[in-house]
This record gives C-alpha cells, structure tokens and sequence, in this order.
C-alpha cells in the first residue's frame, strides 16, 4: 500500500492509523492495548529516543517517584505477575526496567515510533480525520487523535541575567544527560526546591565539595519511609490477591491512592487525640499520610491547617540542627497554606541540608541579580560554583499540549482558545476539537492523583466510549460548549472550596510570570470525576456532538 510503519493510506494517499497517540509513557502504553482489544489501528509517537514519558526525560539524580508500590505500575496481571518492584517508592533505574518489561510483554515498539515529534495538527472536516504534522515534515492522518504528554512537557528555565556568560555546566532537572553527570567534588548551585530540586540536592549534596541551595519558597517536605520489598513477600501478596485489592481501593478515593482523607475534623479531637494522630500520618506511616490522608478539612480549613503546620514545623525542627537552617525550611510564618503547594517526599533531606557544605540562600530576601562567568550573585556577595542546576520545573498541566500547533475547526490553536481562560469538558477534551482526547491534561485528577490511576480510568472511559461509537457507525464526537462551560463552571468551584488558591503555586500557573492564575487541576477527587466521564456517556451522549 505504500504507506510505511503498518499504516495504511487515506484517500490522499497519507498514512492513515485509527488511533494515534502521542507520548510514550504510562498514559499511552494503557491506551495502545485497550485501542488493540478495540481491533483499532493504534500507533505511538514518541520525540524522545526510548519509553517511559516522565521517566525517560527526568534523570537527574536522585529522580524517583512519589506514589507507593504496588499502585504505581499499570494494573494488569499479566504484567505485575512477573514483575516485583525491589522499592516501596521506584527509583528512574527501575521504572525504565518496568517500561521495558511491559514493552516485551505487551509488544509495543512494535507500534511505536521513535525520535518523532509531533508538531502541529488540523481537523479535516470532510474526512472526520486528524491531519498530524512531526518535525521530520512527515504527515499522518487518523480518526483519534490521542496526545498522552503528560503536564511536564514544558520546562522552566526563569530568564535570570547572564545565564549565557556562565563558564561552568548548566542543567536543568527535566533534560538531565542520559549519560549522566559526574558532579563529585564540584561546587554546585540548584535553584529551585521543588520534587526535583529536593531530590537533586539530597542525592548531589553528599558527595559535592559544597552546595548552594537557592530556595524562593521552602518545601513542606514528608518522610518517604523508603523500605527495600521483600521478592517472596511481594509474592505472596500478589497471591493472596492485596495487589489487586489494593488496586480496586484505588478507583474509590480522592487521589487514587489506597488511602484517603481521615472523615473527622481537626477541632473535633482533643490535642492529645491530634498529636497521635499527626505522629502516626507523619512519622510512622510517612509518605502522603500526612497530605492525602490528613484530617478531612485541613486542605479546606485554615484554622485545621495551621494545626498540620505547626506539627510538621516542630518536626522538621527536631530533625535540623542548625536553628537558621530550621527556620528557613520550616519558618514560624508559613508563606502557604500546608500541603497547598506539591509536599515532596524525603529520605535524608534535612540531614543532607543540615551539613556543613550546604547553605541555603532565601532568594526572595536577596533575589539572584545575575549569574557571572563564575558564579550567582546576589545581594548576599557572590557564590563561586562550577555547576548551576535549574530545577525550576515547569509551564506545568497547560502548557504541555499549549506548546503543539493543535488547531480546532476555527483554525485556533489550543493555547488561543486558553488564552482567556482555560476550557475543556471534563478535562479529556476540548470544544472544536471533535475526535481529540487528551490524557493527565488540564482540568482533570491530574496533579491531585496517583498518575498511573487516572489516566488507566481516563484511557478504559477512552475505550468504552470508542466501542459505543464504533457499534452505533459513530465517527465524528465533539464537546458541546455548554459541557465546557459547566465543567469549568465545577472545576473552579471545587478550587475554590479549598486552601490551594492562596499558595503561588504550578497548581494554578503562578511559577510562570505572566500565565493567568486559575485552577489547572479538578479538585473534586477521583470518583466524582470517574462518575462524570461515565454520566456523560449516559442519556445519548450528554454533553457530545455526534454525527
Ligand atoms: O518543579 P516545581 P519540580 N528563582 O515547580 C523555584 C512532579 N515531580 O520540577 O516555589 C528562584 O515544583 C520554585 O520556587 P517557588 C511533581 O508533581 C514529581 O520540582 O515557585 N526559584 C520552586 O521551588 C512536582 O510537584 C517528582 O517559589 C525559582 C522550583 O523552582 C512537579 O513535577 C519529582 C524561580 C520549581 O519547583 C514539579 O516539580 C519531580 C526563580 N525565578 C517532579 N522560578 C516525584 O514524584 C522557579 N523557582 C518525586
């Protein structure tokens, strides 16, 4: 037929597949074997050069995630039954090997392509099909159009003076070398405390002659509570069925996780009751405890919150030693709410911090004024380094598919129809923008959830509603404007019940200088979210323009 990779050709010739999805991390390896099982002709591309989405860029040392085995991995027997996680909480190292290990067993390179990147797009309205345009100047065209790029597509690098001049290496955390970086004895400076800034800094500190940590807001970090598993002990669980049982639990709370927000509120226990309670979270259990599995109104109550605050303040004062240190990571006047910007999980941060080759500089009493060719100054005198890592994150959650040329049927690019405000209908897609879902995307679970839950629910509603409009002879489905209009009507109302719109945080744009402030994320939990996306297939297609 002339078309390469498997497609075959549309009617002009193009290479045409029944799916395409873009990114090739957990969002799409779910969605490929679920479009398989459909009889659909599913293709990937891929812009980097191997699988893994998050965890093929993100190799700076130290990366590993912050969700608990066995729940983050995908859900399928048939690739948990032969593959054991050695850490409570995955390392990179490992979770590529897991990539690789449901590669071989799913088969899926054999429908990915790699080193392709995905540019632009347009809706050709006769044909109910997507045009898709890569880098390389190739063309292919599809009738589902799946990007699956996650919300740390975009980095963010602040544009600090002089940067360029800079003689010494200069990283940043999201496109960290594959083949590593040596940076034993160097005098290293990370900008940025972040998930990433703190892992960089508590794996690079140890072995660094000094490190400078430029902190803007301190991180209200947890204990990880790190344990090596057990592989007979994994096996066993897995028999006795926990693994699924944990799973399923998953599919009921607010964050997908196994856990969820204790039902009773903060005042309503005597302040013995809460110190348990805050030292079990905390201390015994670590992890999210203390976040996803707080008090059912510390997220919404200020006055619960500042009791999680205190609690979390005392501790992290017990474990660092140098009082100044203390009190920059953990200062008397919280500068947020707890737990309303992103906790990172740590394993030996505050002793790492507390060493004499670390200083932390509070970059918002003395702002970075520049970077020479030797070093960062600031109002504090000039600090000589060898090496500057930005972990300074990302244009997260819109800016990933903001930054592709994805054009609706009004010939404006996603980013335009956001610019006064962003609109999808249930976080999955966009109005104008028929046949196109995206996954781990605005207005979803997204950065309120374990990633592998929700875009597993996102990616089987994806095939549920794809069997429904293949058994009706459906090709054409469009979010109504009416749907949008009400989803962003409930996303800002669920935000607006909370803590989180009073912390600047990548939750709603305000890392960016410039980007409007409003909720990225849908803060209403995962089953309210889950049971959207079903009603709305309820009823003939509430909600959907088909044709
Ligand atoms: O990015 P971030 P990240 N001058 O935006 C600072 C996931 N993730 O890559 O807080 C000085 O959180 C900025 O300061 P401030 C996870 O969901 C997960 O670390 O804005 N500093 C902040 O400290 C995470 O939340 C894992 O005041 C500047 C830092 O840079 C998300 O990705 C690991 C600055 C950026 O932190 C993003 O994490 C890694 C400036 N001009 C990532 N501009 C795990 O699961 C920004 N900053 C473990």
């Amino acid at each position: 037929n002339g078309a390469s990779n498997g497609a075959t050709n549309d009617a002009d010739g193009i290479p045409y597949f029944d799916v395409l999805i873009v990114g090739a991390g957990f969002g799409a390896y779910t969605t490929l074997q679920r479009m398989r099982r459909l009889g659909l002709k599913t293709r990937i591309y891929e812009k980097g050069s191997g699988s893994g989405g998050i965890w093929y860029w993100n190799q700076y040392p130290g990366a590993r995630v912050d969700s608990d085995t066995p729940i983050y991995q995908l859900w399928e027997k048939d690739l948990y039954e032969d593959f054991t996680f050695t850490e409570r909480y995955a390392g990179w190292k490992e979770l590529q090997r897991y990539f690789k290990h449901v590669d071989k067993k799913w088969d899926i390179s054999k429908d990915v392509e790699y080193n392709k990147n995905v540019e632009a797009a347009t809706f050709d309205e006769d044909k109910n099909q997507w045009l898709v345009e890569c880098a390389d100047g190739s063309e292919t065209s599809c009738r589902w159009f799946i990007p699956a790029i996650g919300f740390a597509a975009k980095r963010y690098t602040p544009p600090i003076k002089g940067v360029s001049d800079f003689k010494g290496d200069v990283f940043h955390t999201a496109v960290w070398p594959q083949w590593g970086v040596n940076l034993k004895n160097k005098r290293i400076a990370v900008i940025g405390t972040g998930a990433s800034g703190i892992q960089t800094i508590q794996e690079t500190a140890p072995k660094a002659k000094h490190l400078t940590i430029y902190q803007r807001t301190p991180n209200f970090c947890l204990p990880m509570n790190q344990t090596k598993l057990d592989p007979t002990e994994e096996q066993k669980k897995k028999e006795a069925g926990d693994y699924d049982r944990a799973f399923e639990e998953c599919g009921k709370t607010f964050a997908g996780f196994t856990y969820d927000f204790y039902q009773v509120k903060t005042m309503d226990e005597t302040p013995e009751q809460r110190e348990k309670f805050f030292h079990k979270l905390l201390v015994e259990q670590g992890g999210f405890h203390y976040w996803l599995g707080a008090y059912k109104d510390m997220l919404y109550v200020q006055e619960a919150n500042d009791e999680a605050y205190k609690y979390w303040r005392s501790y992290v004062h017990q474990r660092v030693k140098n009082a100044e240190k203390a009190e920059l990571l953990a200062p008397e006047q919280a500068p947020h709410p707890w737990g309303t910007k992103r906790p990172s999980l740590e394993q030996n941060f505050y002793e790492v911090v507390d060493q004499d080759n670390v200083d932390i500089i509070d970059v918002n009493a003395t702002p970075i004024e520049e970077i020479t060719e030797t070093g960062i100054r600031t109002a504090k005198g000039h600090v000589d380094v060898d090496t500057i890592i930005f972990a300074t994150g990302f244009d997260a959650v819109t800016g990933s598919l903001g930054q592709l040329g994805i054009k609706g049927t009004d010939g404006r690019t996603i980013k335009e129809h956001w610019q006064d405000g962003l609109r999808t209908s249930m976080g999955i897609s966009l109005a104008k923008f028929p046949n196109l879902f995206f996954l781990y995307g605005p207005q979803a679970p997204t950065a309120f959830s374990n990633g592998p839950s929700c875009v597993q629910y996102q990616a089987m509603w994806i095939e549920k509603l794809l069997k429904q409009l293949a058994e009706e002879g459906i090709v054409r489905i469009e979010a109504k404007e009416e749907a949008v209009d009400d989803w962003c009507k409930r996303t800002k109302e669920k935000w607006d019940e909370t803590l989180f719109p009073k912390a600047k945080s990548w939750y709603q744009g305000s890392n960016i200088p410039g980007k409007k402030v409003e909720a990225l994320n849908w803060a209403g939990g995962m089953p309210l979210y889950r049971k959207s996306l079903d009603d709305s297939l309820e009823n003939n297609y509430q909600g959907w323009i088909t044709a």
